[in-house]
């Protein structure tokens, strides 16, 4: 029914403009043809300027009202140091093209108005005027090279190089369908080498070089990880691309490069607001104090819910969108706390540590020493303070003897003096050293096996300086299994050195 009947609204409209068509015609024939065409240019004329003044106020007016929303304008202030050069920059630009614009668009409606057929006047032939060239040659020239030579001034100040003495952070974005792979440089303060020849999509889909040290602390953020930068620090962001064109664009810190496979790229920024300032300030503008879900006033209001944002500029396929990456500014010391938790769990160590592909295979990396030290200590407080006999016993993990025989292996060095560390931060502990061994060979020859190496581990604590009165040891051979004895690694588990805390007379 509706669209019958707009349909007849057409119909009609039609009609009556054919209608005014012929009364138009029957009037020229009435009062000649020339009055009806010089009446018809005076009102085309008398429109064009009504056009000009209405696309004039508009324009302006839309910008206007909604500059809140653009970069650079009321709440969205650049977040890092040279942002508000470009957005300078830009606003230069925009008055400049501004004024050109407006200037021309009034002599364009104007000169038509102005010049309008007017019944006995001729129309003026201008062929050659030096004058005027000069002007419209020489003013674009001296406003272009302005912006140019600004604008090369900014772009020189974000894509100067750093040198080794320049205090940094550098980290590296790997953009492909459609994510990106984030990666820390670890403790270290220096990211590994990577070559495409070593890309394996199931083991190394970044291609980086494990024979590298400095691969053994490379932190690569998984794909819901928030990037989190320290506020007023240089980051120097390395840019790269496995598959076709993507673009590394911060809007907010007012950085944005292309990530060229084949080509890295990199683009270096400050960063001088927090997420927690920035979203304070969002807070003084109204806009921002309605709820994030219209549907639902209840909803957390706007700027809480403001957050830094990495988008992939380039329309790189149809998840594009789904580049989008969430960045978080915060403070020196939040930064630290975070990275430290990530420093726990390096890339090298979960993915390819231990594998065929591990180029330090029975190495014992300081890393691992660290991390170890570090596990060793909670669980040594924990067993302290628990009550079961199980959960007073600690595995020493990274004891290790030489093949067949008691005598310790140097790996054993660092869990041992960490050991003797706690041991004397804790005088009131005494322990029992427990040798075990797996089911292969002669019982009795295991029994006595694990007796002495129990022995030597406790050796060595003596030696450290340890009490002798606080230290026993117990071999138990292969009688205490905690894995299967049918398989290479349940044997690995099986065979173990472990500490069980006695009293703790506190
Ligand atoms: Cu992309």
């Amino acid at each position: 029914m509706t669209g019958l009947i707009i349909f007849l609204i057409f119909l009609l409209l039609g009609v009556i403009v054919v209608q005014i068509g012929r009364v138009t015609e029957l009037a020229a024939k009435i009062r000649g043809e020339e009055e009806v065409e010089q009446q018809n240019t005076n009102r085309q004329a008398k429109m064009l300027m009504l056009f000009l003044v209405v696309f004039l106020v508009l324009g302006m007016g839309s910008a206007y009202y909604y500059k809140d929303v653009m970069l650079g304008y009321g709440p969205l202030v650049s977040a890092s140091s040279h942002g508000g050069d470009i957005d300078s920059l830009f606003n230069w630009t925009l008055v400049i093209t501004g004024i050109v614009f407006v200037i021309t668009h009034i002599l364009l409606f104007w000169f038509s108005y102005k010049y309008r057929s007017v019944k006995g006047r001729k129309a003026f032939f201008q062929p050659h005027n030096n004058t005027l060239e000069i002007i419209w040659t020489v003013v674009p020239a001296v406003v272009m090279t302005f912006l140019v030579v600004n604008g090369l001034v900014i772009w020189n100040e974000v894509m100067t190089d750093l040198g080794p003495d320049d205090q940094y952070l550098e980290i590296e974005a790997t953009g492909y369908q459609f994510a990106w792979d984030i990666r820390y440089p670890g403790a270290d303060n220096a990211l590994a080498t990577k070559n495409f020849r070593l890309i394996d999509p199931a083991t190394n889909p970044l291609g980086i070089d494990w024979s590298d040290d400095k691969a053994i602390d490379d932190i690569v953020l998984s794909g819901a990880d928030k990037i989190v930068l320290p506020v007023d620090t240089t980051i120097r962001v390395r840019i790269t691309a496995k598959d076709v064109l993507h673009n590394f664009y911060l809007p907010h810190f007012r950085v944005k490069m292309d990530a060229i496979p084949g080509l890295p790229t990199y683009f270096i920024f400050e960063p001088i607001t927090t997420t927690k300032e920035f979203r304070k300030n969002l807070k003084n503008y109204p806009e921002w104090r309605q709820p994030y879900d219209p549907e639902d006033p209840e909803s957390k209001e706007r700027w809480e819910m403001f957050d830094y944002e990495l988008a992939c500029a380039e329309l790189c396929g149809k998840s594009h969108y789904a580049m989008k990456r969430i960045v978080e500014v915060v403070t020196r010391e939040e930064y630290n706390e975070w990275i430290a938790e990530k420093n726990t769990k390096p890339y090298y160590l979960t993915t390819i540590r231990g594998t065929e592909n591990d180029p330090r295979k029975g190495q014992l990396l300081d890393v691992e020493k660290r991390l170890r030290n570090v596990e060793l200590t909670s669980e040594f407080t924990k067993a302290m303070e628990s009550e079961t006999l199980e959960d007073k016993i600690i595995n020493l993990k990274n004891v290790f003897y030489n093949t067949g025989s008691a005598n310790l292996d140097q790996k054993s060095q660092s869990e041992l003096d960490k050991l003797s560390q706690l041991l004397a931060q804790f005088p009131s502990v005494n322990a029992e050293l427990r040798g075990h061994t797996d089911n292969v060979g002669d019982d009795a020859l295991n029994f006595s096996l694990s007796e002495s190496r129990a022995n030597n581990v406790m050796q060595y604590l003596l030696n450290k300086g340890v009490n002798a009165e606080r230290l026993s040891r117990v071999g138990f051979g292969e009688t205490l299994p905690i894995g299967e004895n049918d398989s290479a690694e349940g044997r690995e588990q099986n065979r173990r050195t472990e500490l069980r805390i006695i009293s703790n007379s506190l």
